[in-house]
Parts: C-alpha cells; structure tokens; sequence
C-alpha cells in the first residue's frame, strides 16, 4: 500500500466510498479557488463551451452563475497539476491500480442556490469496461449538508448498473437520474468534509448532492480515473486516447 491503510481500502471495496482529510494545503486549495474564479471571470483562457450556467443565469456568467466547469485538468495547466498531485495518484493507485489514465475532469461550483444532482452513477455516463474507474473529489470550501453536499448510498457499487430511466430537467437540458424506487434510500449517508479533504468514489456507487441553501459556494473538482487496462465499449464514438499519469500503456486499450 503506498498511501492509504487496508483499513480505508477495506471500507472503499465494500461501501464504494472514502474520506481522506487535510490531503490538500492550504496554500494549494487557495490556488485552485483562485484559478476557479480566473476561469469564471474569463481572465485566464478556457473553452466557452465546457461552462455550464444554473438554470437561473440569465446567460450571465460568474462565479455565482456557473454551475459546473467540464474538463478542466484537460485543458488547464494549474488543474492538470492538481491531477496530477502524487499523493492523490498513490491514493488512486491503492484503489484501481499502478496504471493510471485521466478520463475525465469536472468543477462542480455549486453556487449559492445552485440546483441539487439526482443520484445516479458515473458508470452509466461512462463508456468503460471494467465499470471500475475511481474519482477523486477535493473539497474546495468546507462541505456541509445545508451548502449541498454530495449523498451516497453505502454498497450500491456492488450491485453494477441500475436502471437511469427517469428524465432529470436542468435548464432547457433533459439529463437522466435513477428512480427513487430502485434505491435504498434509508440508508444514504453525507459525504461533509473540510476544505482540503479529498473523498473517493467507486464509478458503480449511488451518489447525488443537494441544493446549496446557503449564501457561500460549495465548490468540488472532481477528477475521474481509470486504470489504464480499461477497454472503450461505445462503437458509435472511435475510441478516445486518454493521458497517461502513472504507470505504462497496454495495447488496444484506451
Ligand atoms: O459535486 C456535485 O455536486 C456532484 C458530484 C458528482 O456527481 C461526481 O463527482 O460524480
């Protein structure tokens, strides 16, 4: 084991979730929180179309407005550094392997009044075998249940996919959610952290957050990802070539 116990391991394998905290100084969180609002505010390059607005924007983009950043370690250098945090990757490492590729990369800003997430799993967006990827959630501000922390239900990784049939409504987007009727909702548990803490999720686990009813954002990156064995199962796309961050490439993988 590089960084984590076998005790968190253990609790990662059969509750398909983790909380490390004080992963990430405090210098280092301003930096992000800075390079946040640079993007936000369109003082530093990034691409127009990978912000998504909170449904009650108006078309005005800032830092209250914006709902989410896609892909920011793929398209931003100080991002792609915090990917790259070699604490994180030997956290990773113990979870999905020594042979690490980024998939994807996600700043959920959640504004003040900015809109929940329905429970759904990361699995049924990705179009990977095995469903076995691991994101890496670092708090930027301190998470609590009122600014709209995520919500997981222990175990579900272990059941493999279910049923995303229910539409979900954001804005003029129609995105998909999970029906309450195919979960086990009694036994949800807040995934609350401060500032600096990294929390793990398993790509099969039920996961959702939850309006933020306070006045200050409640901002988490995400960074998606998967051991570099993992194999491309959607034929309607050619398969995308994913950065290696640790570890060797394995032929006809993505
Ligand atoms: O931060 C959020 O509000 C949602 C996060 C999420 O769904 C994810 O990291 O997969």
């Amino acid at each position: 084991m590089k960084r984590l116990t076998e005790a968190q391991v253990t609790q990662y394998r059969t509750r398909g979730y983790l909380i490390v905290e004080n992963v990430i100084p405090p210098d280092e969180v301003e930096a992000l929180k800075q390079r946040t609002e640079d993007i936000a505010e369109g003082r530093v390059p990034f691409p127009e179309g990978n912000l998504e607005l909170e449904p009650t924007a108006n078309g005005r983009r800032c830092v209250e407005t914006i709902r989410k950043l896609d892909h920011c370690a793929e398209n931003d250098p100080v991002f792609l550094g915090h990917a790259r945090n070699r604490v994180i990757l030997d956290m990773v490492e113990d979870l999905i392997g020594p042979d690490v590729k980024l998939f994807e990369s996600q700043l959920f800003m959640k504004p003040p009044g900015g809109v929940e997430k329905p429970y759904h799993q990361d699995s049924a967006y990705f179009f990977i075998e095995p469903m076995a990827l691991v994101t890496c959630w670092s708090a930027l501000d301190d998470v609590t249940v009122a600014n709209g922390s995520m919500w997981v239900i222990p175990g579900s990784h272990l059941g493999g996919i279910v049923d995303h049939g229910q539409p979900w409504q954001i804005g003029d987007r129609v995105d998909k959610q999970v029906p309450a009727s195919a979960m086990d909702l009694a036994s949800e548990v807040p995934m609350v952290m401060p500032a600096g803490s990294c929390s793990f999720h398993h790509s099969l686990l039920l996961h959702s957050s939850r309006p933020n009813r306070t006045s200050r954002s409640r901002r988490g990156f995400a960074v998606h990802y998967m051991t570099a064995r993992s194999k491309w199962t959607n034929p309607a796309v050619p398969m995308p070539s994913y950065r290696l961050l640790r570890g060797r490439e394995y032929p006809g993988c993505v």
